[in-house]
């Protein structure tokens, strides 16, 4: 099991006027109603991967007479976020016994072929979208009270009694979302990848956009920090639904830990509480959260507002500096950075540093505020000098972490980011780490966005474009019809959690495609064809 840094004694301090401007930006969320589109044979094969087959028209629904053990899958067509009603009735003798049926709702075909009972991970079962349920009375209409997120639906009639059959006449979803894809000009290229990448990353940003920026709309249906950076950046590009980033800054910043640091997550529901699991890069990116929405947004109040909050994270951030300037480790689940397993972190998290100290240096600078501005400026500078003389290792030219001194990935990608080495420097950071393919690699699209904004920085475009392609597009050819929490292109069953049933197959840091499309692309694809386009005009 993960050890996660966890303060049970923590002590929540409120800020009510923070809390009541949240409130005033809650989005009230759209509902379309959708029907299953046809039904479905998903079949195992060798791969990971299963098959899916078109069965029959869902006009032929009603002809399905379920008899103990029989079942139908039906696909909606697309992934949804909402709730589902039943319309069953019987066939046959009188209903001598109630009805006894299985529900099952799968975000991608591969769960619908798991069975929850070999499920023996850490997190909770709780997740997985499986209902057992008893009618006992037949016609009825059945509005089941929870939110599901799924493509697939399978109905298994576990039982009935020999003389008669349970019919399914109708199923209906009220999809959710604050958002409309319609609202949204998809990226114009000849190249069908493209599209679909785009097409993809916005059904998967909409579908998180809920009442808050949630990280998944199957698990954890909360709000993360990390994952708000990236949606945020994202909806800039796309929704550009202002508000919901408003509401989300707010909320972090209206109920913090004593000292002031913000949580890695949040609740809305029964009522807005922060969690107690604490993320030192997470609560980092309040700062730089922040000031990447008042570029989006030109809003000074927001910004004057939540300016406190950004700062503290930095000043609690400093406290795990030694004497060299250097981050310290952490224990257990400390930081995130990315789910590799046996991942050292500390050289990545010192990047998260001097990257998040260069965002909130610019949120003082907007306010005026000089001296603070100057104080972050020479954070940057030493933190950056220390990184380079310390953890820059001159035999191999990479950046070493911890005691250990491991190479990885993320000590490259986040010592790019920050600025710690010129765009040639990181040219060079990027060849070097990528031919040692070292074993600490990348697991989340979380880590993946971050390494291709590296190549990205470094001018290494042509090759970001491919790597977006490969991993992006190694899901879209699984079947993604949103894009996931977890993707390792050389483990696709890869969890975190011990059983990848309760992964997430809709996850926010996984949109990211739309952003980087659009934000560093989208020129040059307009300009190549000669006309311009782009949600920007
Ligand atoms: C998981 C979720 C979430 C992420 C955290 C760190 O619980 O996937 O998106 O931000 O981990």
């Amino acid at each position: 099991m993960a050890e996660v840094s966890i303060d049970l004694n923590m002590v929540r301090v409120t800020n009510d006027a923070f809390v009541a401007k949240a409130e005033a930006c809650a989005p009230k969320l759209l509902e379309t109603v959708v029907r299953p589109v046809s039904i479905v044979d998903i079949i195992k094969t060798e791969n990971v991967y299963p098959d899916v087959n078109k069965k029959d028209d869902i006009k032929n629904l009603s002809s399905y007479h379920l008899a103990k053990g029989d079942k139908i899958c039906l696909d909606f067509g697309d992934h949804q976020v909402g709730y589902v009603t039943l319309k069953l009735n019987s066939v046959g003798s009188p209903q001598d016994a109630p009805a006894f049926f299985r529900l099952k709702f799968a975000e991608i075909a591969k769960e619908i072929t798991e069975d929850s009972k070999d499920y023996d991970g850490w997190i909770s079962r709780g997740w997985i979208q499986e209902e057992f349920i008893h009618v006992d009375v037949l016609p009825a209409e059945l509005k089941l009270p929870r939110r599901y997120a799924f493509r697939y639906m399978e109905i298994e009639a576990i039982d009935t009694s020999l003389k008669w059959q349970l019919v399914v006449e109708d199923v209906s979803c009220t999809s959710v979302s604050a958002v409309r894809i319609e609202d949204v000009e998809p990226v114009k290229s000849d190249d069908e990848m493209i599209r679909r990448l785009d097409r993809v990353s916005l059904r998967t940003l909409q579908n998180c956009m809920q009442s808050v920026f949630e990280d998944g709309p199957k698990r954890d249906r909360r709000l993360w920090l990390g994952d708000l950076r990236l949606q945020a950046l994202a909806n800039y590009e796309t929704f550009h639904n202002m508000d919901l980033v408003k509401r989300c800054l707010y909320l972090f910043a209206a109920q913090t830990k004593d000292n002031g640091q913000v949580s890695a997550c949040l609740f809305t529901e029964p009522k807005f509480i922060v969690d107690d699991t604490f993320l030192l890069d997470y609560s980092m990116f309040f700062g730089a959260t922040l000031y990447d929405y008042y570029e989006a947004s030109g809003d000074k109040e927001t910004l004057k507002d939540l300016s406190t909050c950004a700062y503290r994270q930095m000043e609690i951030a400093e406290e795990w500096f030694d004497e060299k300037n250097l981050l310290k480790n952490g224990e257990g689940f400390w930081g995130f950075i990315d789910w590799t397993d046996g991942l050292n972190k500390q050289s990545a998290m010192q990047g998260v540093y001097i990257y998040c100290a260069g965002k909130v240096q610019k949120i003082a600078e907007v306010l005026g505020d000089t001296e603070k501005a100057a104080y972050f400026a020479t954070e940057a500078k030493e933190k950056t000098e220390s990184a380079r003389k310390y953890l820059l290792d001159p035999e191999s030219g990479l950046f070493v972490s911890g005691e250990e001194k491991q190479l990885n990935y993320a000590s490259q990608v986040w010592m790019i980011l920050a600025g710690a080495v010129s765009a040639e420097e990181g040219a060079e950071i990027l060849d070097k780490v990528i031919a040692l393919n070292p074993e600490k690699g990348m697991v989340s699209p979380y880590m993946t966005h971050h390494f291709v904004e590296a190549l990205l920085k470094c001018g290494k475009k042509e090759q970001a474009m491919d790597y977006m392609k490969y991993y992006w597009g190694g899901m879209l050819s699984h079947g993604a019809d949103t894009f996931w929490e977890l993707y390792n292109p050389e483990n696709p069953a890869e969890s975190p959690y011990g059983g990848s049933i309760v992964n997430s197959y809709c996850h926010a840091w996984s949109c990211t495609p739309t952003y980087l499309l659009r934000k560093y692309f989208i020129w040059k694809m307009d300009y190549e064809k000669g006309f311009r386009i782009s949600a920007r005009t």
